[in-house]
């Protein structure tokens, strides 16, 4: 028994030299000392030998169980070195390799014309007012001077909703209503942006949602000369310094007299050109002098107060400004559009 606990020594500790890697050391230490292992197997059958073999017998497996136990220990430090040595190579970092770029959102290029818009008003006095996308039908039109069964009402297609009265602003105007009665009597300058709805056939210069900026200044003694005035400082701010801007007489319910307002065209300097049809103008907003009922609904009295309006499409004029060609890019969500700005 002497004999073969020496053995079991010397082969083991053999053993210990090939021994690769950490399982492989596990299962020889389960051979050897483990519980089911060899040498333990010897030491629980020592009461079975002969009185005169037991003390000999169990000092010597007792010395080669430490003399193993203790081999492992550091075959098992000099394996766990190794192998944490070759997981360093194999996952080694480069750490002059350029980082992986973070990939960034950015703001939409309607967000970004709106921002610049309100930094030029806001220089200009006006503050941003902000009035509801659901609107009641007299906000929208009857308070505007739009009547029921008004044919005027036929140039705003609209999205009613289930609600009785209740709809879809067509344009910013109703936001005047709201903005004048809460601060009447006191003058107030104002821009009203937000989204507008129309049912409308989609184009290419047309879509069912789109962006616009309304202005209102009312006060005492404000004049069509202010509204003029204030409209060319705009729009040398926003569309370049030199730019020329002339007015059209038109038509709004809700202003008298009524302008249409039009920048010399961005692409071809009034050349004529595709995108201005030949005219060497576009047309940037619509405009007028606060209808005398309309600052009446708003709660100033017209002999006392006057004032002017205006309203421009925001996506319209960022098309004017880069020459985009079709409006449906705005909400198209094409990456390689909106990435453009
Ligand atoms: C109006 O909506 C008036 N409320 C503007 C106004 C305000 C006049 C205050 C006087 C005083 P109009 O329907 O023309 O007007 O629309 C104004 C602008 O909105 C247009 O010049 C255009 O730039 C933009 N717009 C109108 N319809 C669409 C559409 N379907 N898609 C994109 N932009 C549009």
């Amino acid at each position: 028994m002497l004999k073969r606990l020496e053995e079991l020594k010397q082969n083991t500790l053999k053993q210990l030299k090939t021994v690769g890697d950490s399982s492989a050391l596990r299962e020889l230490e389960g051979a050897t000392i483990g519980k089911k292992g060899e040498l333990t197997t010897i030491l629980r059958s020592i009461g079975t030998l002969p009185a005169e073999e037991r003390k000999a017998v169990g000092e010597k497996a007792n010395q080669v169980k430490q003399a193993l136990a203790a081999a492992i220990e550091v075959r098992e430090e000099e394996i766990r070195a190794q192998e944490m040595a070759a997981d360093m190579q194999a996952g080694a970092i480069d750490v002059t390799l350029p980082g992986r770029p973070i990939a960034t959102g950015r703001i939409h290029p309607a967000n970004q014309a709106l921002r610049d818009i309100y930094d030029i008003w806001a220089e200009m006095g006006f503050q941003v007012y902000r009035s509801p996308d659901v609107e009641t039908d007299d906000n929208n039109f009857s308070l505007l001077n739009i009547p029921p069964y008004h044919p005027a009402r036929d140039m705003w297609d609209t999205f009613h909703t289930t609600e009785p009265d209740v709809l879809l602003r067509t344009h910013t105007s109703p936001g005047q209503i709201r903005a004048m009665q809460e601060y009447a009597p006191e003058p107030i300058r104002v821009i009203l942006p937000g989204m507008c709805y129309r049912y409308e056939q989609v184009t290419v210069r047309s879509e069912f949602q789109f962006n616009q900026v309304e202005g209102l200044a009312v006060g005492y003694n404000i004049r069509m000369t202010d509204l003029k005035g204030t409209m060319a400082a705009f729009a040398r701010r926003f569309y370049g310094a030199d730019r020329q801007v002339r007015f059209r007489s038109s038509h709004f319910p809700f202003t008298e007299p009524s302008i249409e307002v039009d920048v010399q065209c961005i692409l071809c300097d009034g050349a004529g050109c595709q995108v201005c049809k030949y005219t060497g103008w576009l047309e940037i907003a619509g405009a007028g002098m606060v209808h005398p009922v309309v600052l009446k609904n708003g709660g100033y009295e017209p002999t006392r107060f006057s004032g002017f309006a205006f309203g421009m499409g925001t996506e319209r004029s960022i098309m004017l400004k880069h020459g985009v060609q079709d409006i449906r890019h705005f909400w198209g969500n094409d990456l390689r559009f909106l990435e453009q700005f």
